[in-house]
C-alpha cells in the first residue's frame, strides 16, 4: 500500500516530470506562447495566482468567524491550473468554471468584493443570496454560470461553442472537468459530439488526484486521462499543471488551434488538491505526507515566483507591489462586502421568471425593505394586475 502510494504521489509529485517540462520549456524558448509574454504579463499572471490565493484565505477567515452561510471550496495548490489556462483567452472566449477555478473567473473579471458577498450570502451580491458559493456568471465578462453535476458543463459548452462555428465568430470556449467528472456520461457524450463536429473547445481535465475521497485510481483503470482523447479521435495532452507557464502554453496553443477552426483539444493537468473537498473535509484518506510534500516541493505560487526571480530577473520590489496591492485589494473588497446588507424575503421574487415579479399585495409588502431595490428593482414592481 505504501509503495502504491509512494509511486502514484511520485507519478503525481512531478518534481522529476515537472523538471523535465520545465527543461523542455527552456530548451526550445522562442517556440512556446510563453515566450511572447511581456513583462507586465509575466507579473501579472503571478498578481491573479496571489490574489486568488488571498481571497481564498480571506474566505477561510470569514468562514471561521462563521460568515460565510454555505460551505468553502479551496484551490490550495491549484492557483497556476487556473489562471494559466484562462490567461491563454480572448476577451471574446467563455469559460466554464467549477468551484475550484475561482482564479479563472478572477482573471475573467470577476471582482473579489463580489466573491465575498457571495460566500456571505449577501443581498448584493451576483445571485442575491440565492446561492452561497461562486455558482454565477456573466456572459458579457466570458465566464458561464457553473452547475455542480459533474461533468454537464461539457456538452453545454459543446451547444455554445456550436453556436459560435455556426455564426462564423471566431470565439473559443474553454470547460473546466475534475478527475472524477471524466467518469461521467455527461462528460462522454458531450466531448464526442463536440468532436465530431469540431466545435472551437478546449477541454481542461484538472487532475488533482482526488474526487471527494475517491483517489483517481478507484474511479477509473485509466493511467493517464488525456488518453481518453484516443475515444473521441482527437489530440489529447498533458501538461505540468503547477507551472503556470506550462499551463498557459499547453492552453495558448489548443485555443489557436481551435480558433482556426481544427476542433476540440484535452488537456489533462496535474496539480494537487492540497484542501480536502470543501473546508469541512478533513481528509482523514490521504496517505500521511502526500499533502505536506506537494506543498513543500510543488507549490505553483513559490514555483513562479523562483521562476520570476531566478530567470525572468523580477526584483523584490516588484513582487512586493503586487503583494501589497492584492492585501490592500483584499481588505477593501472584505470592508464592502461585510457591509452590505443581507437578503429581504422579497428579494427571492427578483430575477426568476416574470418581470416584473407577480406578487399579490399581501402582507408581506408592508413596510418592504428590499436590498435589491436599488439595484434592480423593475419599473413594475409591486403593480400586481393580474
Ligand atoms: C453527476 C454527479 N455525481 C456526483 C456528484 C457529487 N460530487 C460533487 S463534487 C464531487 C467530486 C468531484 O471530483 P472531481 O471531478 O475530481 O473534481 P475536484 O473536486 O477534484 O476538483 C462529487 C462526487 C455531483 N455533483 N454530480
Ligand atoms: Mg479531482
Amino acid at each position: 500500500m505504501a509503495r502504491r502510494t509512494g509511486s502514484r504521489a511520485e507519478g503525481r509529485g512531478s518534481r522529476s516530470r515537472a523538471t523535465t517540462e520545465r527543461s523542455s520549456r527552456r530548451a526550445a524558448p522562442g517556440a512556446r506562447p510563453s515566450a511572447q509574454l511581456g513583462r507586465a504579463q509575466q507579473l501579472e499572471l503571478y498578481y491573479w495566482m496571489r490574489l486568488t490565493r488571498a481571497l481564498e484565505e480571506r474566505l477561510v477567515n470569514l468562514y471561521r468567524q462563521t460568515k460565510v452561510v454555505g460551505g468553502l471550496f479551496r484551490s490550495l495548490g491549484q492557483e497556476a491550473d487556473a489562471v494559466g489556462s484562462a490567461f491563454a483567452l480572448e476577451r471574446r472566449d467563455v469559460l466554464s468554471p467549477l468551484i475550484r477555478n475561482l482564479g479563472s473567473m478572477l482573471v475573467k473579471g470577476a471582482q473579489p468584493a463580489e466573491i465575498i458577498r457571495q460566500y456571505m450570502a449577501k443581498g448584493d451580491s451576483p445571485t442575491r443570496g440565492r446561492e452561497l458559493n461562486i455558482h454565477y456568471g456573466d456572459l458579457d465578462r466570458g465566464f458561464i454560470g457553473q452547475i455542480s453535476h459533474l461533468g454537464d458543463m461539457v456538452p453545454v459548452m459543446m451547444g455554445v461553442t456550436l453556436s459560435f462555428k455556426l455564426r462564423n465568430e471566431a470565439r473559443v470556449g474553454l470547460v473546466y472537468v475534475g478527475d472524477g467528472a471524466t467518469s461521467t456520461g455527461a462528460f462522454h457524450e458531450g466531448i464526442n459530439f463536440a468532436a465530431v463536429q469540431r466545435c472551437p473547445l478546449v477541454v481542461i481535465v484538472e487532475n488533482n488526484g482526488y474526487a471527494y475521497s475517491t483517489p483517481l485510481a478507484r474511479q477509473t483503470a485509466v493511467v493517464e486521462l488525456k488518453d481518453k482523447a484516443l475515444a473521441y479521435g482527437i489530440p489529447g495532452v498533458r501538461a505540468d499543471g503547477n507551472d503556470v507557464l506550462a499551463v498557459y502554453d499547453v492552453t495558448k496553443e489548443a485555443v489557436d488551434r481551435a480558433r482556426r477552426g481544427e476542433g476540440v483539444t484535452l488537456i489533462e493537468l496535474m496539480t494537487y488538491r492540497r484542501k480536502g473537498h470543501a473546508e469541512h473535509d478533513n481528509q482523514s484518506y490521504v496517505p500521511a505526507g502526500e499533502i505536506d510534500r506537494w506543498a513543500r516541493e510543488n507549490d505553483p505560487v513559490d514555483r513562479y515566483l523562483r521562476v520570476l526571480t531566478d530567470e525572468l530577473e523580477f526584483d523584490a520590489a516588484d513582487i512586493a507591489a503586487v503583494d501589497a496591492r492584492v492585501t490592500e485589494e483584499i481588505d477593501v473588497a472584505t470592508d464592502a462586502a461585510e457591509a452590505s446588507p443581507m437578503p429581504e424575503p422579497t428579494d427571492a421574487l427578483v430575477g426568476i421568471y416574470a418581470e416584473p415579479p407577480r406578487i399579490e399585495p399581501l402582507w408581506y409588502r408592508a413596510g418592504i425593505r428590499s436590498a435589491v431595490e436599488a439595484h434592480e428593482r423593475a419599473a413594475g414592481w409591486g403593480a400586481f394586475n393580474g
